[in-house]
């Protein structure tokens, strides 16, 4: 049979040789300023089977099978190394290492394809695919066509499908790629697992042309509590007036956008203040022509002043507990079950405040925090020995943290920003970091800064330069463990005198409960409660310590992690990998806190 060979065949011989192939897809053009307030929206959930398939060598991006169209297999008449409409589905959301064995180690792209119906395209109506979250490159192809691509593995993006839909059967096609590599944020070394795929929802939009793209609501934070500041950002044909009603405040105004759409107002108003003991949320509306978004929102102020944090200007110490967004059998993959049982176990610790670390959790933790009353640190993954002198990195870190931070900034429980963990001290760190607490502000000028700092180990001594410029200095310290010597933190408790607030953001030890775990020594539940005990004794005579969250609630997989108590796991947690087996010193450190509020509330 003869063949008359297509552009695509013809590529595929050429690709074999061309190793620039990514070049054309590593846009980074769904970032931030692409994204879309979805509060209050309908959405179409593309949720469900997607066919699926791993691509070591990046196959599907030199030989473009984004371009190629459904057929059946009887007709096509060229050789093809993958069929995107045929063969092997998986589930949206889901982290391929969680779903067959043989993907447990993979690490590369794979690629998602599903169809998507569409009844009527309207000339009145504007559509926008929205992914909450993919680790860490994604690539977005429809009916063959590239439409963009978005780095960082945590945060949600966008792509606008308008114009780009037809009417009747459209293929989606998404390229996800996980590879660790040195310019990433994080890079290829951290102490979590690297998981893989579309482990968040992914939902169509379907809007008016004239949207609210953003709405930041806040209460203005010049400790009067008396003034709401609203700022909505209208895109498309100008419709008028933004209309804002908050029903419960007696609000109801009306704010003519400005040439670029922004549209901006300060309302005198006195909300009944949000905190951990009266999370009050307000309903809030936010109208422009046939497009409407709706909010709940709780007003507070959160403020350092020397080494003093204060919530609605009454002193406060966080009673915290890091988590990671890690499952033993999900992965990654999160529900509003499994957050709101992390949220009962940091009740039962008496905490008031929960780490988010090291990277931008499901949205829903915010909004859980919100309504139950905790207050959050919420984090980027500037993780260890990222590659500060590259501009690139710094782009991306600035943009993973501004799509957080757009993303959150109406969550009342959200109370600190953290740029960074435990990075090791040079210029460019600093350069770095600074840039990125310089933008953390400009995008959101009421909440504070933080970052894992550094102790100078030679002079005992918390210093960091970093410390000039973030509001709240975090200090991760193992004492007891790492750090042979106990007598150490004492000393560094004396001689620092910091002039911010200090946060321990981690502290803890490892402690392997199950049968064959150790009794006594490294490892047993019994050091690990001995850690915590001479932790908390410590801490608690430092009055510059102004909240602790130790490391970590539950156990998480880890694959740095393979002596034989380990074998793959984090074991610092106070509950183990199940999230129901609670180890001796959650219930010391739950007394610690039962005894810290008693005291503020005695105060
Ligand atoms: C740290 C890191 C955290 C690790 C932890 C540990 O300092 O910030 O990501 O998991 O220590 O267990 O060593």
């Amino acid at each position: 049979m003869a063949l008359e060979r297509s552009e695509l065949a013809d590529n595929a011989l050429q690709c074999l040789h061309d190793e620039g192939y990514d070049a054309p897809y590593n846009t980074q053009s769904l970032n931030h300023q692409t994204m879309v307030f979805v509060q209050g929206r309908d959405a179409e959930s593309l949720d469900g089977k997607w066919n699926f398939c791993v691509d070591l060598l990046d196959t599907g991006l030199r030989q473009k099978w984004f371009s190629m169209l459904p057929q059946a297999a009887e007709d096509r008449l060229e050789p093809y190394d993958y069929d995107p409409y045929l063969g092997e589905q998986v589930t949206i959301p889901s982290n391929w290492q969680m779903l067959k064995e043989k993907w447990y180690f993979f690490e590369g792209s794979a690629w998602y394809t599903r169809p998507l119906a569409v009844d009527k395209v309207s000339a009145d109506e504007r559509k926008f695919l929205r992914i909450g979250a993919a680790q860490y490159d994604c690539k977005v192809f429809l009916n063959g066509a590239f439409l963009g691509n978005h780095y960082g593995g945590s945060t949600p993006f966008f792509v606008e499908l308008t114009d780009k839909l037809q009417e009747g059967e459209n293929w989606l096609m998404l390229c996800v790629n996980n590879t660790r590599t040195t310019d990433r944020v994080p890079m290829r070394n951290t102490d979590w697992f690297n998981y893989g795929g579309v482990y968040r929802e992914v939902a169509l939009y379907t809007t008016p042309k004239t949207i609210l793209r953003d709405l930041f609501v806040a209460l203005v934070p010049d400790s009067a509590y008396n003034k709401i500041s609203i700022e909505a950002q209208v895109d498309g044909p100008a419709v008028g007036d933004v209309s804002i009603s908050i029903p419960d405040l007696g609000i109801q105004a009306s704010i003519t956008p400005d040439a670029e759409g922004l549209a901006k107002i300060i309302i005198d108003a006195s909300p009944e203040l949000w905190s951990p003991e009266n999370p009050r949320l307000y309903d809030i509306t936010a109208t422009v022509g046939d497009d409407q978004v709706t909010d709940r929102v709780g007003f507070r102020q959160i403020e350092q002043t020397g080494a003093d944090l204060f919530l609605n200007g009454k002193p406060l110490f966080l009673r915290g507990i890091s988590v990671h967004e890690d499952d033993a059998e999900t992965g990654k993959v999160t529900s509003e079950a499994d957050i709101r049982r992390r949220f009962s176990h940091a009740r039962e610790l008496n905490c008031n405040f929960l780490r988010l670390a090291h990277y931008p959790h499901h949205e829903l933790a915010s909004q859980i925090a919100d309504e139950m009353g905790f207050l959050l640190w919420e984090e980027i993954p500037v993780y260890w020995a990222i590659d500060f002198e590259n501009p690139a990195t710094l782009r991306d870190a600035e943009n993973q943290l501004i799509e957080l931070i757009k993303r959150d900034r109406n969550r009342a429980s959200v109370v600190i920003w953290s740029v960074g963990n435990e990075n090791p001290d040079s210029d460019p760190r600093l350069n770095f970091m600074r840039s990125l607490v310089e933008t953390a502000k400009q995008f959101d000028p009421t909440r504070l800064t933080s970052a894992a700092c550094l102790i100078n180990h030679a002079k005992n001594k918390i210093e960091d330069r970093l410390s000039d410029y973030i509001d709240v200095i975090g200090i991760n310290e193992y004492y007891g463990w790492y750090e042979e010597n106990f007598e150490d933190l004492i000393e560094i408790g004396l001689n620092s005198s910091p002039e911010k607030p200090v946060v321990i953001s981690e502290t803890g030890a490892d402690a392997d409960i199950s049968a064959t775990g150790p009794k006594k020594g490294l490892f047993s539940e019994a050091y690990q409660t001995h850690v915590y005990e001479r932790q908390i004794e410590t801490l608690r005579t430092l009055d510059y310590v102004k909240g602790i969250s130790p490391w970590i609630l539950y156990d998480f997989r880890v694959e740095r992690r393979q002596n034989v108590f380990q074998q793959g796991t984090n074991k610092k947690g106070l509950i183990a990998g199940d999230k129901q087996t609670k180890k001796e010193a959650f219930h010391k450190l739950a007394a610690f806190y039962a005894s810290k509020r008693h005291e503020i509330e005695a105060d």
